[in-house]
């Protein structure tokens, strides 16, 4: 019998088939996350930065497994034009929104929102919505599954005091669970 993990692949894999928008991913997201823990398999931590951990990788979408220890947080960016859909799996993970100032030649982002994101919640963003900026909350390490539609290997991250922007390559640090 197939893990959970890979049934919720191959269950996204047939949303995104049938919807190019992934309506259900949501659903599908929340009901692993409340439920499920083989995602243990995929998560790696490291102590000098986030970890990016990959699960399943089609034409339609990438899922990874990201492993936060306290104190480690992601640049400001965005995720290069595509759905981006973030689960957490353990601990408390805050989300920062940020938008760079209409008319702005360079200068300081400005932040937009605040949020935080309990087991089996599943928060969404898009380069029309928002920067982000994401780490973990409360003082304690975190997991969340991430699903982005469709893969993304390049975003653009941003200096929160200048706005400057630079182009980040994206990496996995484990690819084989
Ligand atoms: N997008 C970041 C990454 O893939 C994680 S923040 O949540 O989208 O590294
Ligand atoms: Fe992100």
């Amino acid at each position: 019998m197939s893990a959970p993990i890979t049934k919720l692949a191959e269950q996204l894999l047939a949303c995104f088939q049938a919807d190019e928008q992934g309506r259900g991913a949501v659903r599908a997201l929340e009901s692993y996350a409340r439920a499920h823990e083989d995602w243990r398999t995929f998560a790696r931590f490291d102590p000098a930065l986030y970890t990016r951990n990959l699960v399943a990788r089609n034409e339609h979408f990438e899922m990874l497994v990201l492993c936060w220890s306290a104190g480690q947080e992601s640049p400001i960016h965005d995720h290069a034009g595509q759905h981006c859909f973030m689960a957490v799996l353990e601990g408390r993970i805050e989300e920062l929104q940020y938008e760079v100032p209409a008319g702005s030649d360079g200068g300081a982002l400005r932040c937009t929102g605040a949020r935080v994101y309990e087991r089996g919640q599943v928060a969404y963003i898009h380069d029309r919505i928002a920067l982000h900026r994401v780490r973990p909350h409360g003082g304690h390490p975190a997991v969340s599954l991430h699903l982005y539609a469709r893969p993304i290997d390049v975003c653009r991250v941003f200096d929160e005091a200048s706005g400057a922007v630079l182009s980040r390559q994206l990496i996995y640090h484990s690819a084989t669970g």
